[in-house]
């Protein structure tokens, strides 16, 4: 009697592992990590540095409802870059200012205001190889910062 419980226990108990394990990997899926990755609402080409037909090279960050610029890093060469930053937020206004005391040369350009919805592009030109930090000033303190990379 005692065995056939045990015996029992150890059945449904596997049971109920798989159970867990099934769900865990279903939660996974539609989880935050793999949404940010993958999800729909991430506008086409977020991330990716293209090169126009005009030698421009192009660069799309979205933001949205938290304090993330995605990506929140990209490279470029020396030459003509055009950054388009997208606010997908429903909630959240955000900015992208770089922070000219720390860039190897000024950048002569910014997206000063981004209502939820709204997306801008700028247009500058770099020379200088190094990190080019940037940062939305409403959320600095919560930490959405990122870095442009131009190589040497
Ligand atoms: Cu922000």
């Amino acid at each position: 009697m005692t065995a056939g419980g045990r015996t029992t226990t150890l059945r449904s108990g596997g049971t109920l592992l798989g159970l867990v394990v099934l769900s865990g990997v279903l939660t996974g899926c539609s989880g935050d990590d793999a949404g940010a990755a993958a999800s729909p609402s991430t506008a086409a080409g977020v991330g990716e540095v293209t090169t126009g037909p005009d030698g421009v090279q192009e660069i799309t960050v979205q933001t949205q409802d938290d304090y993330v610029f995605l990506p929140d890093s990209f490279t470029v060469d020396p030459g003509k870059v055009r950054l388009t930053v997208v606010n997908v937020a429903k909630e959240m206004t955000h900015n992208l200012e770089f922070t000219d005391d720390e860039t190897p040369a000024p950048i002569a350009a910014g997206v000063s205001l981004l209502a939820p919805g709204q997306e801008m592009t700028i247009d500058f030109e770099v020379a200088e190889p190094g990190d080019y930090p940037f940062a939305c000033t409403f959320h600095l303190q919560l930490g959405q910062v990122g870095t442009m990379t131009v190589r040497g």
